[in-house]
C-alpha cells in the first residue's frame, strides 16, 4: 500500500482531531458547532496559539482519511471487525476464528475522531496474542484500520457516527405502518448513501399492515428514479426471496427507524441468524431498541449483512447544502435552467426546479425533504 505521502497535523487530545483536507466524507467537524464555512479552504489552518496541541505524521495520501498506519504484517492477521464496542472489537480472523481485541493506542490518535477508529466492518491488521488456553477465546490488538470504501453515517452531538463501514448496500429499512412511513427519512437515507458510495435498496417492511396496492404510488416513485424498491413482509413472505437474492455475495448494512423490522427482516432471509427483535407493538415504547449495536454477521451463501440498532433522528453527516441538489436525481436536469447558477432552489425567482415541482415533473414530498435537508431540519 505504497503511495504518495504526506504531512499532516493532527491534535494531541484524542476525541478532537480535525482532519486536513477537504471534501471527505470521513472529514470531521468542530465539537464546538457544526460551523460548515470553516471548511471552505482546501487546508485547515490553525491560529498560533494551538500549535502547541498538535503535531505532525506522515501518511499515505492516498489512504488519508481512514486510520492507519505502517505495520509489518508478518507477524499480524488479517481480519474484519464484526462489531465494536468502545474500543474493545470483536474481529474475524482469515482462520475463521473470532478474537477479542483492543485497539493499539496509535490507531486511536491516527484517527480523527476516536469514536470511529474502529467501526463494524472495519478491515483491520491485528496482531493475535501468543499464549492461550483452550478455553479461552483468543484475543489480539488491532494494529492498523485499512482504508474505507463504502460508509454509511449520521450525524450525531455534532459529531460523525459511523453505522458501518465496507460495506456495498444499505437496505433502507422503513414500514408501511407501526411505525407510520416516513418518506423524508428515506430520502435522507438515500443522500447519506449516494454521499457515503453505497447503493441504497428501499425495503417497505410490514406491507401485510396496509391495503393491497397503497405502497404502489411510493414504489414507482423511487423506481422512476432508479433505485431498487421491494415491499417485504415477514407475515406474508413478500419481497423476501428477493431480498435473499439480492444479499448474496455482497455486504449489506441494514438501517431505519427502531421498530420497523429490520432483525425480524434479516431472521426472515436466513433463519440461522436468530436475531433478537421486538415484542408486538413494542414500536409505540419510546427509546426501544431491541438491537443495541452494530453486528456484521456472516451469510450462509457468502456476504455479510450488518444489523444495526433503529435510530429516532437521522441527521446528515458534512453534506454541504450546496451539493444536496446532486443527491437528488431527478433535480439535476432542471438546476441548468435555473437563473442563478447558484439557485438554491428555494427563494429564488425564475427557478427550474421549482417550475417542475408545480407542473408536477418532481414530487412535492421529494422537494420537501431537500428543503428538509438543506435547512437542517428533522426529517
Ligand atoms: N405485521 C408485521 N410486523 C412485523 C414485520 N416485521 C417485523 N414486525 C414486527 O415489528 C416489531 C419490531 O421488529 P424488529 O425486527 O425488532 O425491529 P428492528 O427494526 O430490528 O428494531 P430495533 O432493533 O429496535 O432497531 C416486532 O414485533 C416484529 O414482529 C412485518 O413484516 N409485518
Ligand atoms: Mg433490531
Ligand atoms: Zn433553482
Amino acid at each position: 500500500m505504497a503511495g504518495k505521502k504526506r504531512k499532516i497535523r493532527v491534535e494531541f487530545r484524542k476525541n478532537r482531531q480535525n482532519r486536513a483536507r477537504s471534501n471527505d466524507l470521513t472529514r470531521d467537524i468542530s465539537d464546538a458547532g457544526d460551523d460548515r464555512s470553516s471548511h471552505a479552504g482546501s487546508e485547515r489552518m490553525t491560529g498560533k496559539g494551538d500549535l502547541t496541541r498538535y503535531r505532525t505524521v506522515v501518511v499515505d495520501e492516498e489512504t488519508e482519511g481512514s486510520p492507519q498506519r505502517d505495520v509489518s504484517p508478518d507477524d499480524c492477521a488479517e481480519g474484519r471487525v464484526l462489531s465494536a464496542v468502545g474500543l474493545n472489537c470483536f474481529v474475524q480472523g482469515r482462520d475463521g476464528e473470532t478474537y477479542e481485541c483492543t485497539v493499539r493506542r496509535v490507531v486511536r490518535t491516527m484517527s480523527r475522531d476516536s469514536r470511529n477508529a474502529v467501526v463494524t466492518g472495519d478491515r483491520v491488521l491485528f496482531r493475535p496474542s501468543g499464549s492461550r488456553s483452550e478455553s479461552e477465546v483468543p484475543q489480539g490488538v488491532i494494529e492498523r484500520v485499512e482504508p474505507r470504501k463504502g460508509v454509511v453515517s449520521r450525524r450525531q452531538d455534532n459529531r460523525e457516527h459511523v453505522l458501518a463501514a465496507n460495506v456495498d448496500q444499505a437496505a433502507i429499512v422503513a414500514s408501511a405502518d407501526e411505525p407510520p412511513l416516513k418518506p423524508s427519512l428515506i430520502d435522507r437515507f438515500i443522500v447519506s448513501c449516494e454521499k457515503g458510495g453505497v447503493e441504497p435498496l428501499v425495503c417497505v417492511n410490514k406491507a401485510d399492515l396496509v391495503p393491497p396496492r397503497s405502497l404502489d404510488s411510493l414504489v414507482r416513485l423511487y423506481a422512476n428514479l432508479g433505485y431498487r424498491v421491494l415491499p417485504t413482509s415477514i407475515i406474508d413472505g413478500r419481497g423476501v426471496a428477493e431480498l435473499r437474492s439480492l444479499l448474496a455475495g455482497k455486504t449489506t448494512v441494514f438501517t431505519g427507524q427502531s421498530g420497523v423490522g429490520k432483525s425480524s427482516l434479516l431472521n426472515t432471509t436466513q433463519p440461522s441468524l436468530d436475531l433478537k427483535t421486538g415484542d408486538v407493538s413494542d414500536w409505540t415504547m419510546k427509546g426501544r431498541h431491541t438491537t443495541r449495536r452494530a453486528v456484521l454477521l456472516p451469510l450462509e451463501g457468502g456476504g455479510y449483512v450488518v444489523d444495526t440498532p433503529g435510530i429516532r433522528q437521522f441527521l446528515l453527516w458534512e453534506v454541504d447544502p450546496a451539493e444536496v441538489e446532486g443527491y437528488f436525481a431527478e433535480f439535476v436536469r432542471y438546476v441548468p435552467q435555473c437563473r442563478f447558477p447558484d439557485c438554491g432552489h428555494t427563494h429564488e425567482d425564475d427557478c427550474a426546479v421549482k417550475r417542475a415541482v408545480a407542473l408536477g415533473m418532481i414530487s412535492p414530498g421529494r422537494y420537501e425533504s431537500y428543503l428538509r435537508i438543506i435547512s437542517d431540519e428533522d426529517a
